[in-house]
């Protein structure tokens, strides 16, 4: 039975049930009797396995073809009439013609399956800022996913209401998960999304990356508001104020723990606390009342990087993954039926299941170098597991912004952190990131790449236009804007190791910046923006790092920043007249001051 009398689902529906045949339609309302019985489903038919119901209540573990384990940038596609719309960046097709091209692939790709018609809902319920998805898709895997990483089920529709055609529609078949046929596509200006040949969480998980990154980024410069790849945190002084941070790493870059991280003693003896608000997608609109930045959080849950979590790089994100959670291509611990992976603790399982499902000796396989684990294993945790989640995690109204992050991976060239010199600057300084590539999509991971305001992979239409958006959102919010900075948590030494300890100690470096947005602290002006006085980190209670080591991570080399610079010429110069021309202004501003 039909959760909704809205024509325009009904309409679409019967067109994507009449293409795909699937043998039955399923509703997809939340309720706990449904989820339980697609649960065992899914345990039954060997897609799910039952974790240890002890220590893992009602988790799961999953694990996707070989194939299949990561975002697929070069099979992912927006489409539209023209290709000017999408830019250099994006891979591009006519709308129709990819149409044509994809129908006869899912014509009858349901048949003798089920299909899920799952709506849900980006945002909290009852928020203006929300918005609705309809994904229909044969998989459990999706369905049970998308319970957590979103609000799915009857409220959707009933924040959709009974008229509206203001939703996303998302048509998913894994179709025979084959590689060759794999399309991820995007058309923004039907609201759709047709995703095949894929069961990995980024590619088929409609409402993440497709919906809430690709798609409303459209949105948002069709709107006046931003649809960023950013993680929200609160840090909360003694007296209980709280400021909030927005900040966008490229994928598998320190996002969930950042926004995780847990104060070093020497501020959470003083009454220091942090609060997530977010993990990964951030939506920003400027308020009416205040003019101010605000921020929402359109995701319920976290699908985190698993490799490298643990009870002290980021306990509140293992704490999340406790019950209720979803994990996909870790390793199977048989010693005690729970999970493992690299960077968990140092005693890999001896009667192990590696992630494509192999029975090994764990330590034996570990000690040659195996992965027990794939780099961009995978956990799906509901938010409200996590300690330290906010309490604004559902204001309709979100969070007001005090100051936007940018940053990557860098082995040199960009320092600890520094500031912008303004709302334009920080634009450029966001446009001209670059980051070395990570396992969270197929390809060579470690090039560094330019990935501007780490959308390279989101941007769902020309990012030109895009960098537009962003001067004219500095424009409306003129003094009220956020201060924008940069920060690199991924220098290394003469060896090769990461100079600065990260994850909670990065917290030194936001309570610098904080002290800046209030005019608290001096900084020096160098050719790049305000980089602090080494003495104004605070390396207290930090054992290797003195003010010297601070002083070396602060250091800024402008042969590198100029070689770095010719980068971001042959950037701007893909995007042609759609570039603006204060940031080329930016650009030359910065190349005058570092050769004076
Ligand atoms: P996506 O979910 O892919 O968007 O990634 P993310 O930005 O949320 O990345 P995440 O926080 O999961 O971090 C990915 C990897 O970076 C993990 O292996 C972490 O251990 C590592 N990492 C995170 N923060 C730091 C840090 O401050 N220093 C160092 N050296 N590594 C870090
Ligand atoms: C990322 O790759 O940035 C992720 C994971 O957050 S995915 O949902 O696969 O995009
Ligand atoms: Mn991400």
């Amino acid at each position: 039975m039909a959760l909704t009398t809205n024509k325009n689902v009904l309409t679409w529906l019967d067109e994507m049930v009449a293409l795909t045949k699937p043998a039955n339609v399923v509703w997809i309302d939340g309720s706990e009797a449904q989820l339980k019985a697609l649960r065992e489903e899914a345990i039954a038919t060997g897609e799910m396995e039952e974790l240890n119901q002890e220590e893992l209540p009602g988790c799961l573990l999953h694990r996707t073809k070989k194939n299949d384990v990561a975002r697929v940038e070069d099979r992912t596609f927006i489409c539209t009439k023209e290709k000017e719309d999408v830019g250099p960046i994006n891979n591009w097709m006519e709308t129709s013609a990819m149409k044509a091209k994809l129908s006869p692939m899912y014509d009858g790709v349901m048949a003798g399956r089920t299909m899920y018609v799952i709506p849900y809902c980006m945002g909290p319920l009852g928020s203006p800022f929300s918005k609705v998805g309809v994904e229909l898709t044969d998989s459990i895997y999706v369905v049970l996913n998308m319970d957590i990483m979103t609000r799915m089920g009857q409220g959707a529709l009933d924040q959709l209401g009974p008229d509206s055609n203001d939703f996303v529609r998302g048509l998913h078949s894994k179709a025979n998960v084959e590689e060759e046929n794999r399309y991820i596509v995007h058309f923004p200006e039907e609201n759709t999304i047709w995703s095949i040949n894929s069961a990995y969480g980024g590619n088929v998980l409609l409402g993440k990356k497709c919906f809430a990154l690709r798609i409303a980024s459209y949105q948002g410069y069709k709107e006046g508001w931003m649809a960023e790849h950013m993680l929200i945190l609160g840090i909360e002084d003694p007296k209980g104020n709280v400021d909030y941070i927005t900040a966008a790493f490229p994928s598998a870059c320190g996002k969930t723990n950042l926004a995780m991280l847990i104060p070093p003693a020497i501020y959470k003896d003083a009454g220091y606390k942090v609060w997530t608000v977010g993990d990964d997608i951030a939506w920003m609109h400027i308020d009416p009342d205040d003019g101010k930045l605000y921020a929402i959080n359109p995701e319920a849950g976290f699908f985190g990087v698993a490799p490298g979590t643990n009870a002290k790089s980021n306990y509140n994100a293992l704490m999340s993954t406790k019950k209720n959670t979803i994990f996909t291509n870790v390793c199977h611990n048989m010693d005690n039926n729970t999970v493992w992976w690299e960077g968990l603790d140092k005693n890999p399982p001896v009667d192990a299941v590696e992630w494509t499902g192999n029975k090994v000796n764990g330590k034996e396989y570990a000690a040659e170098g195996g992965k027990l684990a794939h780099p961009n294993s995978r956990f799906t945790a509901p938010a409200i597991n996590c300690p330290c989640l906010s309490k604004e995690f559902n204001n309709p109204k979100g969070v007001p912004v005090t100051a936007i992050l940018f940053g990557g991976r860098r082995a040199k060239t960009a320092p600890l952190v520094y500031q912008s010199f303004n709302w334009t600057h920080g634009v450029f300084v966001g446009s001209a990131m670059a980051s070395e590539t990570t396992a969270a999509a197929t390809g060579a991971v470690g090039v560094v790449r330019r990935d501007p305001m780490a959308m390279r992979p989101f941007c769902g239409y020309n990012m030109g236009d895009y960098f537009g958006h962003w001067l004219e959102m500095g424009e409306k919010l003129g003094d009220k804007a956020p201060k924008i900075f940069n920060v690199n948590w991924f220098r290394t030494d003469a060896e090769g190791h990461f100079i600065w300890p990260g994850f909670g100690d990065n917290m030194r470096v936001l309570m610098w910046m904080l002290e800046r947005c209030k005019g608290n602290v001096d900084a020096v002006e160098t050719p790049i923006g305000y980089v602090p006085y080494a003495k104004d980190i605070d390396v207290t209670g930090l054992e290797d790092i003195t003010t010297e080591t601070v002083e070396d991570l602060l250091s800024v080399d402008k042969e590198l920043w100029l070689e770095d610079a010719a980068g971001v010429a042959e950037l701007y110069a893909m995007f042609g007249a759609r570039m603006p021309k204060a940031l080329a202004k930016e650009l030359d501003d910065q190349v005058a001051r570092l050769k004076a």
